[in-house]
């Protein structure tokens, strides 16, 4: 699902979910919600919903492991009722037990299930979550997640050190991904699974897709896996929001216990289902997802891009060092990333970030998890200071922006408030035309020169 290639498909499902608090009513929360939504920056879909979310710099939408489809469709002006999920459950039945689902299982997960308004408004309205991504690590790799990891850590050390060596997959990596996806279990999500997703099946709008997700749901009840079966909105649940899709095809039974159970207190299923999942798609333990570096003056900012990889040789050659001043170390070919601009901290990143980026496709997601496992590890904050002074753009203003753009012959590749590789790349061929620095950033500063 994600337009880097990699992950197409996001397994959790939490940073679709909570791509955009801000622009849910502040009714729909109560008190814990708003911590728990605060706290779980992963937002499910370990995914890719962040993109958006996190404002400008995102290029597709969220997800974990099973990426969620973008939300960009337009949205359904009518709202559903019990009554119509009643008619659609009847209508779904014999497509649930064609895939497999027992009837038995069937009757006894579905009946009575609730229609739940709220969760459709949350698919509706996920679009206009705009956060810069210094303000989204300021929460993702903040000094309290960051002490709480070294303790999970330490109370999970022999466990993480198993899935380490099983999956080849660092042990500060996982415990990140479960830090950002629920706070180290602490918030999982409470909503019904099967009631959210029946709703966002029977809703329509991604219908197929949640339906499919139902179906995983359904699987995971009759095999008796799960007890309390709840998580947040769009349906990824468990330590580290799985969505039932990404349960089915990546979840293990570490404990040895004949459950694949990612929702119980024992983290030990979850923790090991994240490492397979990594290492599923290309996880290589000993290379850093990234890593801070600074560039010298007069750096052609046009090779600040995903797209541009070269040797950590070429990189040095051309004055690329790290941010304490130090020569490159050599991990293979990467990438030069400016995720808040050519003011703010700058990254050399190698495949590990892609792999991340399976869970979520968002920059800013993908470097909280990596920073913060850094962090548990003991390493330093982010060197570089951020242009904070620079707030988000709306998600009207980011379509005012492509369309300024497209009329000022640049073209974005569409209007949609997306910030994709062809609106980041017209962004960077408009500054250079103007003389500026081309670093591709859709900031306030862009906005105000093109109009
Ligand atoms: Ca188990």
């Amino acid at each position: 699902m994600t337009e880097r290639g990699f992950h197409t498909p996001r397994a959790s499902g939490f940073l679709n979910q909570w791509r955009n608090p801000l622009a849910y009513p502040v009714e729909y929360f109560q008190k814990s919600k708003r911590k728990f939504e605060s706290y779980c920056l992963g937002l499910g879909g370990m995914m890719r919903a962040i993109a958006w979310v996190i404002g400008v710099m995102l290029s597709g939408p969220v997800g974990a492991q099973t990426v969620i489809p973008d939300a960009t469709g337009e949205a359904k002006v009518e709202m559903g009722t019990q009554a119509g999920l009643e008619t659609w459950v009847e209508a779904f039945r014999p497509r649930a037990l064609a895939a497999g689902v027992p009837a038995a299982t069937f009757d006894a997960a579905l009946r009575g299930v609730a229609f739940d308004p709220k969760v459709v408004e949350r698919d509706r309205n996920q679009n206009e979550f705009t956060k810069t991504v210094w303000d989204y690590l300021d929460t993702a790799v903040s000094e309290d997640r960051v002490a709480l990891g070294i303790k999970a850590l330490d109370r999970n050390r022999d466990l993480l050190e198993r899935i380490e060596a099983d999956y080849g997959v660092e042990k500060e990596i996982v415990v990140a991904v479960w830090g950002l996806e629920s706070a180290y279990g602490t918030f999982r999500g409470d909503l019904p699974v099967l009631g959210s997703l029946a709703t966002l099946a029977y809703d329509g709008r991604r219908g197929a897709f949640f339906e499919a997700e139902l179906i995983a749901a359904l699987k995971i009840v009759d095999g008796g896996h799960v007890e309390t079966f709840t998580g947040s909105w769009a349906g990824a649940s468990g330590h580290t929001q799985f969505m039932p899709s990404s349960w089915q095809n990546f979840a293990v039974d570490f404990d040895g216990d004949g459950k694949r159970n990612l929702w119980g207190e024992d983290p030990a299923d979850a923790l090991a289902s994240t490492a397979n999942y990594l290492r599923h798609w290309g996880w290589t333990m000993g290379q850093p997802w990234g890593l801070e570096v600074t560039l010298p003056e007069g750096f052609d900012y046009d090779q600040t891009t995903e797209r541009v990889v070269k040797p950590v040789a070429d990189w040095q050659a051309l004055g690329v060092r790290t941010a304490t001043g130090d020569d490159l170390p050599d991990h293979g070919p990467g990438s030069i990333l400016l995720p808040g601009g050519h003011r703010g901290a700058a990254f050399l990143i190698w495949p590990n970030f892609q792999v991340i980026e399976h869970y979520n496709t968002a920059d800013a997601y993908i470097i909280g998890i990596g920073h913060l496992a850094d962090r548990i590890k003991g390493g330093p904050p982010i060197a570089a200071a951020w242009p904070r002074e620079l707030r988000a753009l709306t998600l009207n203003e980011r379509k005012e922006l492509q369309d300024l753009l497209g009329r000022a012959g640049f073209d974005p590749g569409g209007v949609d408030g997306r910030m994709g590789p062809k609106t980041i790349a017209a962004v960077k061929a408009f500054q250079k035309a103007r003389g500026r620095v081309p670093d591709g950033y859709p900031s306030l500063e862009v906005l105000a020169l093109l109009r």
